[in-house]
């Protein structure tokens, strides 16, 4: 950028600078972190092929020259959730597409399902503009069955703009953002220009250790388990020690956590580590431990203390 950006400052950087915030939301699994990563270009919001990944509306900045967007990835909507904490996803998604400039609905080529039309006519309530993003392109290898998919999507559904992209190979961004940006109002910056997010370094720790849970463990483990910081302390020799605490429902699952001599453990302990060393820029020591509380998923108690709940 060719000026000094001070949200302090409370002015235009120039007459049509633009700012706002826009949520990106949609059904679990549709690639909506990893839309949000490659928009603001930092690996920023955990991604796994698993759906219900994401758990808490997380705040992506990106700065250029034309403006600042505000991206809000939230937790995929989905219906029918049993446990308190597939409730609590589902509160932090649908209250972030309140009060925001714009929503960014998310599906994946080819496919319009039942949740997705749910999200559909609670956008329809909202007075903020709304587009549409077909993610997932590059998995169609023949683009003609797209025409009577999105021929009949248009005809049944009303959005400012449709634009279609592939999150993965970073497809068709440019257009969106530009789309984007042009729907924001005019005014000042709210955050510097290098800011990327207004997460702690100690929620980012703890979502890095539950992408490694996400990725590794298998079947419904994952969604049994939580992650809580217990000490992110900035030692005198540059070194950031974090513990860790993994919060299981059973004993069993513990076991399978930790896996055979620690094997498992020490795993996501190395891969998280590695990840927090690149996001902070320093050396990290990890120290993880794995625990078990009997129900804490149906339990709004737990949830708090674990920050599930706004
Ligand atoms: N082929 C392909 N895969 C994608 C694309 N975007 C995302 N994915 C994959 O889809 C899966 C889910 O991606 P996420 O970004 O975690 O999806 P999400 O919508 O944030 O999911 P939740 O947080 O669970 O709601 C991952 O395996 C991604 O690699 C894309 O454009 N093309
Ligand atoms: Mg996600």
């Amino acid at each position: 950028m060719n000026h000094e950006l001070d949200p302090a400052a409370g002015t235009l950087p120039h007459e049509n600078f633009r700012c706002g915030t826009v949520a990106l939301a949609g059904r679990p699994n549709v690639g909506k972190s990893t839309l949000l990563n490659a928009l603001i270009g930092y690996r920023l919001s955990i991604i796994s092929p698993r759906p219900q990944t994401t758990r808490h509306r997380i705040l992506g900045i990106n700065t250029t020259e034309a403006g600042q967007i505000m991206y809000v990835d939230t937790p995929g909507l989905h219906r029918g959730a049993k446990r308190a904490m597939n409730r609590s996803l589902n509160r932090a998604a649908r209250s972030a597409i309140n009060d925001v400039d714009l929503v960014v609905q998310v599906i994946e080529a080819g496919r319009f399902t039942d949740e997705d039309e749910a999200l559909y006519a609670a956008l329809v309530e909202q007075s903020s503009p709304r587009l549409l993003v077909i993610n997932k392109v590059d998995l169609n290898k023949d683009k003609t069955v797209m025409l009577p998919f999105v021929a009949d999507l248009v005809a049944k559904h009303s959005y400012d703009e449709i634009h279609y992209v592939s999150a993965l190979k970073e497809q068709g961004l440019k257009e969106l953002e530009q789309a984007i940006l042009k729907r924001l109002p005019v005014q000042p910056p709210v955050y510097g220009e290098d800011e990327v997010t207004d997460r702690s370094e100690r929620f980012l720790a703890a979502e890095m250790v539950r992408e490694q849970l996400m990725l590794r463990l298998d079947q419904e483990l994952p969604y049994a388990t939580t992650v809580e910081i217990e000490q992110f302390n900035d030692r005198p020799d540059g070194i950031a020690e974090i513990h860790a605490i993994i919060w299981v429902e059973r004993d069993g699952q513990k076991a399978i956590v930790i896996g055979n001599g620690g094997a498992q453990l020490k795993a996501i302990g190395t891969s998280a580590r590695r990840h927090m060393e690149r996001m902070f820029e320093r050396k990290v020591f990890l120290k993880l431990w794995v625990k078990v509380r009997e129900g804490w998923v149906d339990d709004e108690n737990m949830l708090k203390k674990f920050g599930y709940t706004d």
